[in-house]
């Protein structure tokens, strides 16, 4: 538990909300020791990031990638859920990385939104099914989705919005603090810790434990995450080692050399299972349900 300094607190601003209330949630820490705001319900005004967006005249583009089961599984309904919460009001453009192109759903979308399906190939290994989407979308974002797009977030697909996920997350470089791990001491973070691992992170490392289910920024600032971690898996991979929790280990090692601008509260990135946290006031994003039996094979 922590505040920010006193002597930054009063004068942190967030480029698309204004002066942050920290005041307003003085029980959880908002703001980082590098002075990046941590935004909680409560802490912004979503009107004045959804006016500055449109000033702005943005377009956000929303990756996702359903690859194999998890197209029927999951895919509409983080569609369906995105239409009545993401960035309502600005110009949206979807990403959908598939190997099944014509299975995607139609999902009935609003003004200033259009949906893009790319096919990708279908990696044998689920483990490189997630990995793969940093080269993905490295390159998604040297190309139409770079130029369209002036923030990017990037998603997995197993999870649905459950409340307004607007301009006030926009920042140059987003992570997402990791629901289960929000309160842990750092040593116990799970961090790849073997240090023939290019994501590795040693003790006396690590600032807080990230999610890769949300990450987002700038295309500039996407473009040196995807490398980073793209290489990183390549050079593990050369060397027959594999990270503990794969690319968001690499995600991790990321974040700690290059600090995020902004981060999201758990209420971004909310798993129901975890129960009845008093910090927790708003989800945004829902973690849905696994069905490992059904989909891990
Ligand atoms: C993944 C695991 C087991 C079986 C299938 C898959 C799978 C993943 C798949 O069959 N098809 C597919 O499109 N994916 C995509 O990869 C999809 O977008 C999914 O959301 C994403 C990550 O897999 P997921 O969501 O099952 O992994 P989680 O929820 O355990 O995620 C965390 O850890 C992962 C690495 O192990 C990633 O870093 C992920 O971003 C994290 O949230
Ligand atoms: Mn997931």
């Amino acid at each position: 538990m922590g505040i920010c300094p006193m002597a930054i607190m009063p004068l942190l601003k967030d480029n698309f909300t204004g002066v942050l209330r920290h005041w307003a949630r003085p029980e959880v820490l908002t703001c980082t020791s590098w002075g990046a705001p941590i935004i909680w319900d409560e802490t912004f005004d979503p009107h004045v990031a959804e006016r500055e967006a449109r000033r702005q005249n943005l377009t956000i583009g929303l990756t996702v990638f359903a690859v194999g089961r998890y197209l029927e599984k999951y895919l509409e309904h983080f569609l369906v859920s995105a239409e009545q919460y993401f960035m309502v009001g600005q110009n949206v453009v979807y990403y959908v990385f598939t190997d099944r192109p014509e299975a995607v759903p139609h999902v009935a979308l609003g003004q200033g939104r259009l949906l893009r399906v790319k096919p990708v190939r279908r990696e044998k290994r689920w483990q490189d099914v997630s990995m793969a989407r940093m080269l993905t979308l490295h390159e998604a974002l040297g190309g139409q989705l770079g130029r369209e797009a002036d923030y990017v977030f990037c998603l997995d697909v197993d999870q649905y919005f459950s409340g307004n996920f607007g301009p006030e997350v926009l920042a140059d470089l987003v992570a997402q603090l990791h629901a289960w791990h929000f309160r842990w001491p750092r040593w116990m973070l799970p961090y790849e810790r073997d240090k023939r691992s290019a994501a590795a992170l040693s003790l006396s490392e690590g600032d807080f434990y990230y999610h890769a289910a949300v990450f987002g920024g700038s295309v500039a600032a996407l473009l040196k995450l995807t490398a980073h971690c793209a290489t990183g898996q390549q050079l593990d991979r050369e060397h027959g080692i594999e990270a503990r929790w794969h690319d968001e280990s690499h995600l991790n090692k990321f974040f700690w050399l290059s600090k995020p601008t902004k981060l999201l509260s758990p209420e971004f990135c909310w798993a129901e299972e975890i129960g009845w946290r008093p910090e927790i006031h708003h989800p945004r994003l829902i973690w849905a349900p696994k069905e490992y039996a059904l989909v891990r094979t």
